[in-house]
């Protein structure tokens, strides 16, 4: 693409500075007002955490006996699903069901109407809160109910910048999160498989072209949010994340925080898992989780037998599909070693069934491990089928790939559908969550070349609790694994895993209940080789009664845990409530990103518009190119004139060079809507099918003046 420095560049900016000078007082005022309103709500807040730690964790007492490992011991894996199926139902109803749930195992199940079940549970939860607590219990009086811990070191003053920055995924939103940690404060939103007003993402002609091209989907369901790294540390770059509804990959310019990217991934319909090889990003992996029929063109439709699932490697500069390879059975979560050659997914559904009942009916899934180096061989030598025009290397069991002393993947039967899998900071262990499975299977990443039978390559397998989902690391050997059926983060030392009898719960040093039912976990910079070791974030899908009742679709919740201090162990400092759903997040130190603060004319895509280099110019009979730009208050033309059925195009530049002067041109009734931040150019077209009066306007609050940045666009009828 073209680059166009602007030529009247420090004239604009001349003409800012004496423009900032004059607007300088009003600007202060606003500014110490906002400053004041947000510290007011902040105090406020705080109070308010503080007050739903309280509550919570005396109705979150009762439900902690010390019998709860007996009881869960002589019970299948599908009575405990029934009975937080049976949790769940209950909330519904509004019941604090998680107060009387593993207790509630002794009852009568199901057959129970909702008032016996919610007297059961009160009567229970009394017992067990008379029969004595867990120190559990005891550290969380300590620690979590008073305002101290919630306001105090933790806290990030109005006007003080957080240490890092935590990037959430949005799930179904679409979007990405930006939020400051340990604030917890939203800093911004990155829209990234939908069209977002506020950021004009979708409406102008670069951004609608990357949603084009990505497939043209209005929505995707943002999972895992992976910053690029360079020598297992982040670098600040890029961001990818997966579209699991449209199976798809994105990339965000964290010089920007924009989305620049999105790839359509062939032959893969949910692309699930995202991550990347390392040590330097040198391909972005998604794990593809649908089996479909490849190509899923009609095909083998009621043949499941024939649908295949497969990992797609995408080159991080190009966003280009370089090969997939197919496996057996479902994949799901995925992390890469730290040296660059194995690559490891969970994966559930070994049984390749097509209903719930089929896909867990195994006692055995897989975590398999990518030798990649072994795989670009294999597409070198043209071992591969060509599929919707991309190389497909055959990675199943049977395959011949597989056979020999250099098998391109090898298959770990863990127990019953591992869900998330991350390799610890020093790459010598990947460790896999149960999911269905109270153990985390512990996996020695050297030991994987070298032994002839995979499952050989297990080092530990200590349980953890019900319902291990993923697992996070502090760097100091810990990890912390999110139990979703046990509502808990598990902290644990996986040496002693390894030391450990399997089955064993002697590695884990400490739990903490959260509110509730976890997803992912993450702690500051855990995918990296040296975690900060100081916050965790728990993602937790429900969060029932913890807020103000906002009608039926309640916010989840992430709690913000200190972990810095081995010996307090856990603390919970913060609840947010979160719009859902973030699934995964990661969490980078300040110093690692460098956003821009205006545009940089070396990234310019588009022609910039400066100062008296406006232009209306008539094409042809039905053709119009307006180039204009935008400051303080006013656009370049006060009023445009146009006739009924041309095709316009407006590409207009922001020329303030003052940062966080944003403007935004739109037009009513035309569906215009362009985000402008200093030093930005944009581009629209638009049929002017009616003809009449329509006031294009700023609609970022700009200046005192924003409500009379306007600009007449007259659309004058065909005769
Ligand atoms: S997944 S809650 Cu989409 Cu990462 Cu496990
Ligand atoms: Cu420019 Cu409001």
């Amino acid at each position: 693409m073209t680059t166009d420095p602007n030529p009247s560049d420090e004239r604009t900016a001349r003409t800012d500075e004496q423009r900032d000078e004059q607007s300088t007082d009003a600007n202060g005022a606003g500014a110490a007002e906002a400053a004041n309103g947000v510290g007011a709500a902040e105090a406020a807040d705080g109070a308010g955490a503080a007050e739903a730690a309280n509550g919570a964790e005396a109705a979150d007492g009762a439900e902690r006996s010390d019998d709860g490992p007996e009881i869960v011991d002589g019970r299948t894996i599908e009575h405990l699903l029934t009975d937080h199926e049976r949790d769940i139902a209950a909330t519904a109803e509004g019941t604090d069901a998680t107060a009387a749930k593993r207790p509630s195992l002794d009852l009568p199940r199901l057959e129970l109407g909702r008032r016996d079940f919610m007297k059961a549970g009160a009567a229970v939860g009394a017992m067990s809160g008379l029969a004595g607590c867990t120190s559990i219990l005891a550290d969380d009086e300590g620690d979590d109910s008073g305002g101290a811990a919630a306001s105090g070191d933790h806290s990030v003053a109005p006007g003080e910048h957080d240490e890092y920055y935590g990037f959430l995924s949005g799930g179904h939103t679409g979007e990405i999160r930006v939020v400051g940690i340990p604030s917890m404060r939203e800093l911004m939103r990155i829209p990234v498989f939908q069209t977002e007003s506020a950021r004009g993402f979708g409406h102008d002609a670069k951004s609608s072209a990357i949603l084009e091209e990505g497939g043209g989907y209005t929505w995707g369901d943002t999972h895992h949010p992976r910053v690029s790294q360079t020598d297992n540390d982040y670098d600040g770059r890029w961001l990818f994340v997966n579209d699991k509804a449209n199976g798809r990959m994105a990339r965000v310019d964290l010089k920007y925080f924009e989305t620049d990217a999105i790839t359509n991934v062939p032959n893969s319909q949910a692309v699930h898992g995202a991550c990347m090889q390392l040590p330097d990003t040198q391909l972005v992996f998604g794990v593809g989780e649908f089996r479909v029929p490849m190509p899923n063109d009609g095909r083998d439709v009621d043949d499941p037998d024939a649908y295949g699932s497969v990992l797609t490697a995408i080159d991080p500069e190009t966003m280009d599909v370089e090969w997939q390879v197919e496996v057996d059975g479902n994949m799901d979560n995925g992390d890469g070693g730290k040296e660059g050659r194995w690559f490891f997914a969970t994966g559930y559904n070994s049984e390749e069934g097509v209903t719930e009942g089929e896909m867990a009916r195994s006692d055995r899934d897989y975590v398999k491990a990518f030798d990649i180096p072994a795989i670009w061989d294999a597409v070198e030598a043209g071992e591969y089928e060509e599929i919707s025009g991309v190389p497909v290397v055959d990675g199943t069991m049977e395959s011949s790939l597989n056979e020999g002393d250099r098998p391109i993947v090898r298959y770990v039967a863990t127990p019953k559908s591992p869900h998330g899998v991350s390799v610890t900071p020093n790459g010598d262990y990947a460790i896999a969550s149960g999911k269905l499975d109270p153990s985390c299977t512990v996996i020695d990443v050297e030991a994987i070349a070298e032994v002839d039978d995979p499952q050989d390559a297990i080092v530990g397998q200590p349980r953890i609790g019900m319902g291990p989902l993923h697992t996070a690391y502090d760097g100091r050997g810990h990890a912390y694994t999110t139990t979703f059926i046990d509502s808990e983060v598990v902290k644990w030392d996986y040496e002693a895993a390894v030391e450990a009898e399997a089955g064993s719960e002697e590695p884990v040093v400490d739990r903490h209940d959260v509110h509730y039912n976890p997803g992912h976990l993450i702690a500051s910079e855990s995918y990296t080789a040296s975690p900060q070791g100081d916050y965790l974030i728990s993602l937790n899908k429900l969060s029932k009664d913890r807020f103000l009742p906002v009608g039926p679709i309640h916010p989840e919740n992430d709690q913000l845990f200190h972990i810095g201090d081995d010996d307090a162990g856990l603390e919970l400092i913060k609840d947010k409530p979160s719009y859902p759903e973030p699934h995964d997040a990661s969490i980078v130190h300040k110093d690692k990103i460098e956003p821009a603060k205006t545009w940089d004319p070396a990234d310019y895509e588009l022609d910039y518009v400066a100062e008296g280099e406006e232009s209306i110019e008539r094409i042809d009979d039905s053709t119009v190119e307006i180039e204009m730009w935008a400051r303080r208050n006013q656009y370049a033309f006060p009023d445009v004139t146009v006739q009924e059925g041309d095709e316009v195009t407006i590409r207009i530049s922001n020329v303030e060079t003052t940062s966080d002067v944003i403007h935004s041109i739109a037009i009513p009734e035309y569906d215009v809507n362009l985000a402008l931040a200093p030093q930005d150019t944009r581009e629209v077209t638009f049929t002017a099918d009616q003809p009449g009066v329509y006031w294009a306007y700023c609609a970022y609050f700009c200046s005192a003046l924003h409500l009379e940045m306007r600009s007449r666009i007259l659309v004058e009828p065909q005769d």
